[in-house]
């Protein structure tokens, strides 16, 4: 969005936040401009909009792909595949609906297909068996004009920029017990296979690439001997014709890249990587190295508290703590599902105390699960407001923020309505 506003000489401001609250959305509405795009959100916020911004007149876009009720207003102009009868958890990113509203202005930004499938694999749309809906119309275009290759590799982050031995120790995607976070279990691999620890993996032989796969898979043992695991480690990696820095990224690198600047309170440092600033570029790099670490700190406690999780009918309770970045719990619930490390037969939740005093909800679950008809958006969001919260999102992921004083009450009202009994009322 913000290259075709340069590119058609408006001047506009980007500010990156979450979803925002009422109180933030009317506090938008004193500023002067001409028109408001909120990305990524505002279907849900739509009622707060409509009271603020559209009540005085102000023209408002929004590109969003999380469900909500849409309606039509003179001065509102809203794109979202959920309006539409697609499914936006599963289909269409922020990014690909953002593509596809600027494709429609000029055939040339079609050289932006790429930071649309980044941003559609960053919110984990790409399957074990592709990419689905409008995402896969994308990819083939893309792969038709050139724009991306594909082959079959592991999947791992640092392929063209880090030592082997690296690249293995820093694997949070998947986290492979045994290797990742160590350096002696990642120089052991290579030593065993006979690999030079400073190589390059874009360096080795395909031969030696499914040899290491193999000998990971084996060392990561039983925990990871699962389809998550598997395909997490090794798939399509789909690289782009040209480059944005110094050194070649997979799409799924570079979604790693933005997530890392996201996540670290830097989000203009990925942004500005895709505006082709190169400087930032090698920033991005350092923070995605700072980022992992920090990842592997979060999974290594989450994994301590697994043993721990709390069993209810309908979903499992891992509690956290505030001894690790409480932002970064449900990426790395994501990342342990995603390593066959956490069982997802039911959904999985994990809850910690946030530095503002509130306790902070995430939950994941499959798309097999949405399918037989769970809802994590509209379950945390009910559940969450029954007691004095708030919360949403997809229906395989969401997240909420709850009082402290009622994580109780909150799991025993999710448990029932997960489990289909949606009359929500309070414990007791
Ligand atoms: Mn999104």
């Amino acid at each position: 969005m913000s290259k075709c506003l340069r590119y058609y000489d408006v001047p506009f401001v980007v500010e990156f936040s979450r979803p925002k609250k009422p109180e933030e959305i009317a506090e938008l509405s004193k500023e002067e401009y001409e028109l408001f795009i909120f990305l990524d959100q505002g279907t849900a916020q739509l009622e707060t909009i409509h009271k603020t911004l559209l009540a005085k007149h102000r023209d408002v876009l929004i590109v969003d792909h999380h469900p909500g009720d849409v309606y039509e207003h003179p001065n509102l102009a809203i794109l979202n595949p959920h309006a539409i009868g697609l499914n936006g958890a599963k289909d269409v990113s922020a990014s690909s609906a953002s593509y596809a509203l600027v494709e429609n202005l000029d055939t040339h930004f079609r050289s932006l297909l790429v930071a649309a499938l980044v941003g559609a694999i960053g919110d984990r749309q790409e399957f074990f068996s592709g990419f689905t809906g409008v995402n896969d119309v994308l990819y083939k275009r893309a792969a038709d004009l050139g724009l991306v290759e594909t082959r079959e590799g592991l999947r791992l982050v640092g392929r063209s920029f880090r030592p082997l031995v690296e690249t293995l120790k820093l694997s949070v995607r998947p986290y492979i017990p045994g290797v990742s976070g160590s350096l002696t279990g990642s120089r052991e691999v290579l030593d065993e296979m006979e690999l030079k620890h400073s190589i390059l993996l874009d360096q080795i032989s395909a031969d030696e690439e499914s040899a290491l796969r193999d000998s990971l898979a084996t060392r990561a043992g039983q925990a990871a001997r699962s389809q998550e695991f598997f395909h997490t480690l090794w798939g399509p990696i789909h690289k782009p014709s040209s480059e944005l820095g110094m050194v070649p990224l997979s799409l799924r690198e570079y979604a790693a890249l933005l997530d890392a600047c996201g996540s670290l309170d830097k989000p203009e440092v990925g942004m500005a990587v895709f505006m082709g600033d190169k400087l930032a570029f090698q920033e991005a790099l350092t923070i995605l190295t700072s980022y992992q670490e920090e990842m592997l700190r979060v999974i290594v406690r989450l994994l301590e508290k697994s043993s721990s999780a709390r069993e209810y009918q309908n979903f499992r309770a891992l509690e956290g703590d505030d001894r690790v970045r409480v932002s970064l719990l449900g990426e790395a619930l994501s990342l342990l599902i995603e390593s066959g490390l956490v069982p997802v037969d039911r959904p999985v939740i994990v809850y910690a105390p946030t530095a503002s005093g509130e306790v902070r909800v995430s939950a994941r679950s499959t798309p097999a699960l949405a399918m037989a008809g769970v809802n994590l958006g509209s379950a945390l969001k009910a559940c969450a407001q029954a007691v004095g919260g708030v919360g949403g999102g997809h229906d395989v992921a969401a997240a909420a923020r709850i009082p402290p004083q009622k994580v109780g009450e909150f799991l025993a009202i999710l448990d029932e309505h997960l489990g289909g009994r949606h009359e929500v009322h309070a414990a007791g």
